[in-house]
């Protein structure tokens, strides 16, 4: 692969899948319709946010423990990161990580994805920088590096993996498992339960911006799939659901109204929602039984003074 290519997987029944979610008792859109360019601008904005705790605190725990974790991923390893966005959390590691084979960020949001893959190859010349556009909950198929890695492992942070029901969430797992391979092991980011407050504060920001990244998904579906919806007439809902641990992010409407998507037509009631993404915030124990089912073993936890937020070091089993 020449250095500026990047290997690119997506599945091509995502009109299908969208339509699917449509007919659901309850409206849905996959959250990974939120990342067009302007959604992945948009998310990086709400990670600076003064409410928005789980990016700040992730880097402080890092940053804090970086040392230890770059020892636990060792010599000549490739780091395979999903859903890596701008690759900020990235940097740390890779200014600490010795000798890496090559650095995969795997993300959907194409253009975000390969501006943040340019950036980093300037910054690191000396790394073997392999992009993947791809849908990371289908397994794919791993560029191969230049050097033979001694192991791989797959870097998870962000709390990406609250963004899926438990059930998906262990099917991701287990296409990490997959990926990471023979001794290998997956270092994820995991945001916890704690005060609602702190929780709901940080969906729903004073300054817009988590309601202007949901009702983007829209316009990111008119534009890709010319759908017709009316941004104007969706408000944007953010409401922690204490039973299941989860925030639930909605978009509800504001008038009975009409849309299309492809050649189907559907409607909605004033009131009504589209369901557009969980963030599920886990205990220790509860996402420690959710790594064991899916193969892995809690390796080590590192925390914040406030048990805000975890990293954790999970091997393959
Ligand atoms: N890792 C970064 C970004 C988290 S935002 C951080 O910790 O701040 C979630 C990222 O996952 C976005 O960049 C989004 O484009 C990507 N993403 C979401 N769903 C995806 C999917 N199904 N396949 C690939 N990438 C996905
Ligand atoms: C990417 N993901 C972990 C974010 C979250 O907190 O669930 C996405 C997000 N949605 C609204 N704000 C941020």
């Amino acid at each position: 692969m020449t250095n500026n290519a990047a290997q690119r997987i997506v599945p091509d029944d995502e009109l299908d899948e969208l339509i699917d979610g449509l007919r659901q008792p309850e409206m849905m859109i996959s959250p990974k319709y939120f990342y067009d360019e302007r959604g992945s601008q948009l998310f990086d904005e709400i990670t600076r946010l003064p409410e928005y705790y789980p990016t700040e605190t992730e880097l402080g725990i890092m940053r804090d423990n970086i040392g230890e974790m770059a020892s636990l991923v060792g010599k000549q390893a490739s780091l395979i990161e999903f859903g890596s966005g701008s690759s900020l959390k990235t940097r740390i590691l890779l200014e600490h990580l010795d000798e890496l084979a090559a650095y995969v960020p795997v993300d959907i949001s194409e253009d975000h994805l390969l501006q943040s893959a340019r950036q980093i190859r300037e910054d690191f010349p000396d790394l073997d920088v392999l992009p993947v556009v791809a849908d990371f909950t289908q397994p794919f198929q791993l560029p191969t590096p230049e050097v033979m890695p001694v192991r791989n492992v797959v870097y998870f942070p962000g709390s990406t993996i609250g963004n899926f029901t438990h059930d998906a969430a262990h099917e991701l797992l287990l296409v990490m498992h997959e990926e990471a391979g023979a001794g290998g092991a997956l270092l994820i980011g995991v945001d916890l339960q704690k005060d609602p407050e702190i929780i709901e504060r940080a969906y729903n920001d004073s300054a817009g911006l988590t309601a202007e990244f949901n009702r983007n998904m829209l316009r990111h579906l008119n534009r890709e799939f010319g759908a017709d919806f009316d941004l104007d007439a969706f408000a944007h809902s953010a409401e922690y659901n204490e039973e299941e641990g989860r925030v639930e992010i909605r978009l509800v409407s504001e008038q009975d109204q009409e849309f299309t998507l492809g050649d189907e037509s559907f409607s909605i009631g004033k009131d009504e929602a589209i369901l557009t993404e969980y963030s599920h915030k886990y205990t220790l124990d509860g996402f420690a039984a959710m790594a064991e089912a899916a193969g892995f073993r809690v390796e080590r936890v590192w925390m914040d003074d406030e048990r805000l937020f975890s990293v954790q070091y999970l091997v393959r089993l």
